[in-house]
């Protein structure tokens, strides 16, 4: 079941939209007791493992919903501009509702295993001589001249699927996260999240919120800069962004939930990358490990109040947006290549240093 199936009184559905699923949603709520043990005593870390989506990542969520609606509305294309992600998932969305998918991506500049969905899946590709946030103003355009319907998280509806995440994590914790942790590029998921907190509140179904911390990458971090970078650059490349969409939205979840944006360096971001590949055992994309480094960079400037001995533990939900194997390229380029020796015993023995 997926997550309009599962979650349909919080959507705006009816009996007579056509649900397109792949299944999405219920992803793990993974303990992760390495990272906690450096935020300090008194704290459990929770990492929402979004990379074990269909297509390897949370904008699966917000896809089942923007697609079921666009058929519901008759429309036969949809488009987005992407950093990967959203053409990835856009493109396995439209085979299963049988529509056109276009998808238009700044040349060069997205990890292979995203560019091979988006292909492998049928869309109609195309690369722009330019950045994301030019290849988005080209796909509004397009959308509003022609009848297309536009995936981007600009449409209501991707907010209102990703909300889900929210639900879930609450549904399995049993209880609200007291800070809630995730990468910010376009801004779409923090505004998600927030809605689907304070939705779930307002429904009685939880009691408290939690405080909402987003991380942008040093390099294309513009809304801590407080304003538009027109050459974003950082490894991460699905949250290279110099001017979100939902920017606004973004503040007021910050705000209202009195959290914080900050940004991280791309060393920190690569760090908190091999942390959790080899010490945590879950493999998430750069950009995803984004969130965890702002973890242990607040940690570091002591931002978590130590624990209290005896009370119960504070909790830290970070969401893992997209699997490791999208951008295999990075895993590859940030560690030493493997020995080649002979097809023998003794090589393999003392090469294993055993
Ligand atoms: C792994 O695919 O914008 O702040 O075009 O792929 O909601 O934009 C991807 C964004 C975080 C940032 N982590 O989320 C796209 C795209 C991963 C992502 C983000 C993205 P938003």
């Amino acid at each position: 079941m997926g997550v309009i199936e599962r979650y349909k009184e919080f959507l705006p559905v009816t009996e007579k939209t056509p649900v397109i699923s792949i299944e999405e949603g219920d992803t793990p709520l993974i303990k992760a007791d390495p990272i906690a043990e450096i935020v300090g005593p008194g704290y459990n870390v929770w990492l929402k493992y979004e990379g074990l989506n269909p297509t390897g990542s949370f904008k699966d969520r917000g896809m089942t919903m923007a697609v079921s609606k666009a058929v519901e509305e008759g429309s036969g294309a949809v488009a987005c501009a992407s950093t990967g992600n959203t053409s990835a998932s856009a493109a396995a969305y439209a085979v299963r509702a049988k529509i056109k998918c276009i998808v238009v991506i700044p040349e060069g500049a997205i990890a292979l295993g995203k560019l091979a969905q988006a292909l492998i899946h049928g869309a109609c590709v195309i690369a722009v001589k330019g950045n994301f946030d030019e290849a988005l103003k080209v796909v509004i355009e397009l959308t509003d001249k022609y009848p297309v319907t536009l995936v981007n998280s600009i449409n209501p509806y991707r907010i209102e699927g990703q909300k889900t995440g929210s639900f879930e994590i609450c549904d399995k914790l049993g209880f609200v996260p007291d800070y809630h942790v995730l990468p910010v590029g376009n801004a779409g998921n923090i505004t998600a999240y927030w809605k689907g907190y304070k939705e779930y509140k307002g429904a009685g179904k939880i009691d408290s919120l939690p405080k909402m911390l987003g991380f942008q990458a040093a390099g294309s971090a513009p809304i801590v800069d407080g304003h538009p970078i027109e050459d974003p650059k950082t490894i991460a490349t699905a949250i290279k962004i110099g001017n979100p969409a939902s920017w606004k939205q973004a503040e007021e979840a910050r705000d209202e939930s009195e959290g914080l944006i900050d940004k991280v360096t791309d060393d920190e971001i690569l760090e908190a990358y091999k942390f959790l590949a080899g010490k945590v055992g879950v493999f998430a994309e750069p950009a995803s490990a984004a969130g965890v480094a702002g973890v242990f960079k607040k940690a570091r400037e002591g931002f978590f109040p130590p624990g209290d001995k005896g009370k119960k533990p504070k909790n830290i939900v970070c969401v893992l947006t997209g699997h490791g194997l999208k951008d295999p390229d990075r895993a590859i380029k940030c560690l030493e290549s493997p020995p080649v020796v002979d097809a023998n015993l003794e090589a393999v023995v003392e090469a294993a240093g055993i």
